[in-house]
């Protein structure tokens, strides 16, 4: 089934990558922000988030002519829907902007369209939510229009290959609109194409991330037991790890950004009785931030007043995503207990936690700080050097949440390095 042109709504993190790799691959595209700030930075050239390679992609799906944005939808042959779908403070799936985008589709869907959600949604979202209020057009699902969900699996970072080469997952409503979508995603993506249903597929969107999250918790959770037996965590899993059916991943500061730290509460809220380990998966990564508060006064002592520059404030390495981060957390208790706290964010420079500072350079960061507190992996990071940093700073206590910093070359320079995961003595 050919389909020529596209309408996109939501120029997000996925929304964007995927409008520009269709436009790039011979299709119209209409992208589509309600955000007017959004549509306004696009058109001037420039791009309101931060991905590698993201930049020259729109520029060229731009320069190719067949990337137009705008603030409203228009007619199409197909319609993709990514708009974020998040959590309300008592940890339910918020579906406004997915509904408010399925609505705006209603005036221009004809005879032969196709519409797919990609929007991380509740099972049976695409059958009780998307299709009755497209049917408000008159037009049936499955027979006068093909209706599926195709879950975004991209990690962000890498966004631009795995959009392409990832397996993709399409669930139509029926194999007519399963097939609908196959066609409209074989134009660009290189990975396996899975036709199932429309629920299955969004399950299995819930599944990927929930798999992750609750493999991250006992992470999480046997760095507490590591701690409380006195031993070296990561050497404990590095040696798990070698056992071909076990791979652990990595403890850390807890769990964030937009996808995992979400995603599972929407099982949780459909099927409470029947997902309680889910439901203890996110209560014990969403207890790292306290964890990390004990180890840093385990190290300092007292924390009131005490001044601690803090590296990084994005959920994960090398994004400028602020979205639910672990770190920001992290300084926000820091900030309760009394701490004085310089946040440097090199993805992000203005950015910081409420009562805390930025700082614009890591050198402004350090130049007062009687701690430092290593909350992200960045790359950046990863390079510094004990014996320049000790040259910034005053500071000789080092927390490393990502266990980056190697004990005997920051021991060297003069420093103590205390480690989640890693019991030590009390300083
Ligand atoms: N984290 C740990 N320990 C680890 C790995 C990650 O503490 O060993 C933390 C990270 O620091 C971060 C959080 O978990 O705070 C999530 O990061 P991530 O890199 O695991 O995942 P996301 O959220 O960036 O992307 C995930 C991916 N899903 C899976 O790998 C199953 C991605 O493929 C999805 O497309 C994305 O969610 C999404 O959009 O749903």
């Amino acid at each position: 089934m050919p389909f020529n042109t596209l309408c996109i709504l939501g120029l997000g993190y996925i929304g964007l990558p995927t409008a520009s790799t269709f436009a790039t691959h011979g299709m119209r595209v209409l992208g589509v922000d309600v955000n007017s700030q959004v549509v306004d930075v696009l058109r001037n050239g420039e791009i309101h988030i931060q991905e590698p390679g993201l930049r020259a992609l729109v520029q060229a799906a731009f320069r190719s002519g067949n990337l137009t944005v705008s603030e409203a939808p228009g007619p199409a042959d197909a319609f993709i829907i990514a708009v974020p779908t998040p959590i309300t403070d008592d940890k339910r799936a918020d579906m406004q902007y997915v509904r408010s985008a399925t609505e705006s589709i209603v005036p221009h869907l004809q005879r032969g369209n196709l519409v797919v959600l990609e929007s991380t949604s509740p099972p049976r979202t695409t059958l009780d939510l998307l299709a009755p209020i497209l049917e408000q057009s008159g037009l049936s699902a499955g027979e006068d229009f093909f209706l599926a969900y195709s879950p975004e699996r991209v990690l962000p970072g890498k966004i631009l290959h795995e959009l392409i080469e990832n397996a993709r997952v399409i669930g139509g409503v029926n194999q007519a609109s399963s097939e609908a979508g196959r066609d409209l995603y074989a134009s660009f993506v290189r990975g396996e194409i899975l036709l199932t249903d429309s629920t299955t597929a969004e399950m299995v969107k819930l599944m990927e991330n929930t798999y992750r999250d609750v493999n991250i918790a006992i992470a999480n959770e046997f760095s507490r037991l590591g701690d409380t037996f006195g031993i070296d965590i990561w050497r404990a899993i590095e040696l798990a790890n070698l056992h071909p059916r076990v791979e652990i991943l990595n403890p850390g500061p807890g769990v964030g950004g937009h996808c995992i730290s979400v995603d599972p509460w929407f099982l949780v809220e459909a099927a409470p009785e029947v997902s309680g380990l889910i439901r203890q998966a996110r209560v014990v990564n969403d207890g790292q931030p306290a964890v990390v508060l004990e180890l840093i006064r385990r190290a300092l002592g007292k924390l009131d007043g005490k001044r601690i520059a803090a590296l990084g404030l994005s959920y994960k390495a090398n994004v400028d995503d602020l979205r639910e981060s672990p770190a920001l957390e992290v300084v926000r208790l820091l900030v309760q207990a009394g701490a004085r706290v310089a946040t440097f964010e090199p993805f992000a420079l203005q950015a910081t936690a409420e009562g805390a500072q930025a700082a614009g350079t890591l050198q402004s960061a350090l130049v007062e700080a009687e701690a430092i507190l290593l909350l992200v992996d960045h790359e950046q990071f990863r390079a510094l050097e004990p014996v320049a940093v000790a040259s910034m700073t005053q500071a000789r206590t080092i927390v490393d949440t990502r266990r980056i910093f190697e004990k005997a070359a920051w021991e060297r320079a003069g420093f103590r390095l205390f480690t989640i995961g890693v019991r030590q003595a009390d300083g």
